[in-house]
């Protein structure tokens, strides 16, 4: 693991309870004290994604089972991963919902391992019961991409663990997200949607100091939408209002975009694995501008690069681009 994953927020010492974390630049995004439990965030930090399923979107299969799921989350440690996030149920456009039961089957043994073993570990996951599961085996963040939609029992629940919670803009289960990918102005239209759901949890006890939003990149967007959200992140940190600002995840890693941003002069789109330097390109961009946290698939190069953008940030004087 990376040195400064070692450095993690001691439980106590986060922002205070009703605070906001940091203050959005004109620019970019002002880097606020971090969230408990977690890795400062001296940089931007890098997720390493550990999908725990047979049909995900861009790594289906390649991790399916607790031991090679294990393996792999350590190998991400190893190389870099601020933050492992282990998730059992596919996304992936289309992909029809799994029981619980299936969900908790794969996700519990694998969080169990990785955590004790120390490492920061997140759980991917639209369900209360396996967020307090995956609490209970020793998850450290929950990273819910409906935001709380999903499962209106979420919210309460990560109010209750007091652990850092990541709320994603969404429209909808993957069967139906593709045709909500509707927008007259997406920038305005995802940060009111994002600010309702942050005010709906917030009103279910969740502190503002453990929140992360995301813009939901592929959720329910087309290429432009992502394009549009990505140069305004700042419009999303700065949710928190009054001049505070919420930490940014960005989860551009192999999705679509990218690989139809790299199409083939035929127009054959690139393959997921095949857009793994386009994904470097994104991080750099995003943790120059200020993103709390980039989540990607292959971490080395990921890792590189949040670096190489905090010497751009720190010559620019901390702010951004
Ligand atoms: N994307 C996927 C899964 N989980 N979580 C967050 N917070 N943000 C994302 O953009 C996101 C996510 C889908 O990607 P994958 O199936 O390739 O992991």
């Amino acid at each position: 693991m990376s040195s400064s994953a070692h450095r993690v927020t001691s439980v106590t010492s986060g922002a205070p309870a009703g605070g906001l974390p940091g203050a959005a630049g004109p620019a970019g995004i002002r880097r606020g004290p971090g969230l408990p439990g977690l890795p400062e965030p001296d940089r931007c930090l890098v997720m390493g994604v550990v999908n725990v399923t047979p049909d995900s979107f861009s790594d289906g299969g390649a991790w399916f089972g607790a031991e090679a799921a294990i393996a792999r989350g350590r190998q991400l440690a190893a190389q870099g991963a601020d933050i492992v996030d282990v998730g059992g149920e596919s996304t992936r456009p289309g992909a029809q919902r799994i029981p619980a039961d299936e969900e908790l089957r794969r996700v519990i043994p694998v969080i169990t391992g990785l955590a004790g073993e120390d490492i920061p570990v997140s759980v991917d996951t639209m369900r209360a019961e396996v967020a307090a599961a995956a609490v209970d085996a020793g998850a450290r963040l929950v990273n819910d991409v409906s935001g709380g939609l999903a499962d209106p029992d979420m919210p309460r629940l990560v109010a209750q663990a007091g652990v850092p919670y990541v709320v994603m803009h969404w429209r909808g289960h993957s069967h139906q997200m593709q045709e909500r990918a509707v927008y007259a102005d997406v920038v305005a239209e995802v940060c009111e949607e994002l600010r309702r759901r942050i005010d709906s949890v917030i009103a279910e006890g969740v502190d503002p100091s453990m929140l992360v939003v995301d813009p939901g990149l592929g959720f329910a967007k087309l290429p432009e939408h992502n394009w549009a959200l990505l140069v305004n992140l700042p419009r999303l940190a700065a949710l928190g209002g009054a001049g505070q600002s919420f930490p940014v995840l960005v989860g551009a890693s192999r999705k679509r975009f990218l690989g139809r941003l790299l199409a083939a002069p035929d127009g054959t789109p690139r393959s997921f694995a095949g857009s793994d330097d386009a994904t470097v390109a994104v991080t750099a961009l995003a943790a120059a501008t200020g993103a709390w946290c980039a989540r990607v698939h292959e971490v080395p190069a990921n890792s590189d690069a949040v670096r190489v953008a905090e010497a751009w940030r720190t010559a620019a004087g901390g702010a951004a681009l």
